[in-house]
């Protein structure tokens, strides 16, 4: 990469990351909106002089090469090269979008984005990673950019769009197409880009078995499929080989594994670590709400008694995590599962809950 000669890669990772923050703030251009779009990463850099320069897209691309370059030591090649991504037009149209119209006050709105997620696979750039029943372990497959939106009020993810750059690349250019996919879920309206357009909807056309919502009366007779991380505890993993039989696959990226859940390559995504954060999840969790999915809680599943018929423990994103400090007040705590179906997720809860209380017994 000539562009990153002098420079450490991570570092131009991190600076990437960060003039991605700064257009994503930008380009959502509403009012008052930029102070409640929330991430992991800063915008403020210290560079070699000692000066702190905080970053942000520029009314101009010149402006905004001046501004980088102070942030990279006058590294003019690497910041025009930047500048020039981050100034770029990009038009985003989608049929399913088109056809509805929706007013949502934006003062009831927050916003979690993750920049680049599997930022490892993402430095690591390897291409020629094999799937495995269309499922990448790792590679960069595996990276996505996470935009979710929530209410302020109650937390509820609503609008989620996952961008993935790396889905298949030219052999012959090596140019690297990808995949972008969203989700609405607002007030009674539901709608996402796997949903078949408009025109297709009314029964001329097949649908695909991978994207199938299983409904009620599906049959969930058979094993069911699991993506989860390759930091996933020996117990959990034991109990969901009981459930799932051969059906689990490890794969880098929390924004990653919940696209194998959208994209229908997987049952649930489950994880009973803290180690994912809001801006792993709201993204994936809106898409899934419009689907009729979501994303709970996978400890509070644990301890919810069916009989109650309480409602499932959804994650939520507009409080912190009470007694932490850091990145911490904003992990998911008790782990997750992602899901499509509640039906398929309470059954998948009841036969894991027997898995695992063999488990329990002897702890
Ligand atoms: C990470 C990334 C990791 C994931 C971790 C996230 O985000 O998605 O892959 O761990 O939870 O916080 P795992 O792959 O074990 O699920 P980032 O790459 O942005 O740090
Ligand atoms: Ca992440």
């Amino acid at each position: 990469m000539e562009i990153c000669s002098g420079l450490n890669m991570y570092m131009v990772v991190v600076f990437i990351v960060i003039v991605m923050v700064c257009c994503i703030i930008s380009i959502i251009q509403f009012p008052g909106l930029g102070k409640r779009i929330f991430g992991e990463e800063s915008n403020e850099f210290t560079n070699d002089l000692g000066e702190k320069i905080i970053l942000r897209l520029c009314s101009t691309e010149e402006e905004t090469v001046e501004l980088l370059s102070k942030v990279l030591n006058g590294n003019k090649l690497a910041s025009e090269a930047l500048a020039k991504v981050v100034h770029q037009d990009v038009t985003f149209t989608d049929p399913t979008l088109d056809s509805v119209e929706i007013t949502i006050p934006q003062d009831t709105l927050g916003i979690w984005v993750d920049p680049i997620d599997s930022t490892y696979q993402y430095i690591k750039g390897s291409a020629d990673v094999k799937s495995n029943h269309g499922i990448f372990p790792s590679g960069l497959q595996c990276v996505t950019i996470l935009i979710g939106v929530y209410d302020v009020q109650t937390g509820v993810p609503l609008m989620g769009v996952i961008n993935q750059p790396f889905v298949s690349q030219d052999l012959n250019t090596l140019r690297w197409k990808g995949q972008c996919y969203w989700g609405l879920s607002y007030m009674g309206t539901n709608i996402h880009s796997l949903q078949p357009p408009v025109s297709k909807r009314n029964g001329s056309e097949p649908r695909s078995p991978r994207t199938e919502n299983p409904g009620s009366g599906a049959d969930f007779s058979h094993h069911f499929s699991a993506v989860i991380s390759t930091s996933e505890k020996e117990p959990i993993k034991a109990a969901l080989s009981r459930v799932c039989g051969d059906r689990i696959f490890r794969a880098a990226g929390a924004g990653y594994k919940s696209l194998c859940v959208i994209q229908g390559l997987v049952d649930v995504y489950i994880f009973s670590e803290d180690t994912t954060f809001k801006w792993d999840s709201c993204a994936a969790h809106a898409i899934l709400r419009a689907m009729g999915g979501g994303m709970v809680d996978f400890k509070a599943c644990l301890d919810r008694n069916p009989a109650t018929g309480l409602d499932w423990p959804q994650l939520v994103y507009h409080v912190e995590n009470k007694g932490t400090s850091g990145v911490d007040r904003w992990a998911n705590k008790g782990g997750l599962i992602a899901y499509r179906s509640s039906e398929q997720l309470e059954t998948f809860l009841s036969r894991l809950t027997q898995s695992l209380a063999p488990v329990d017994a002897h702890t």
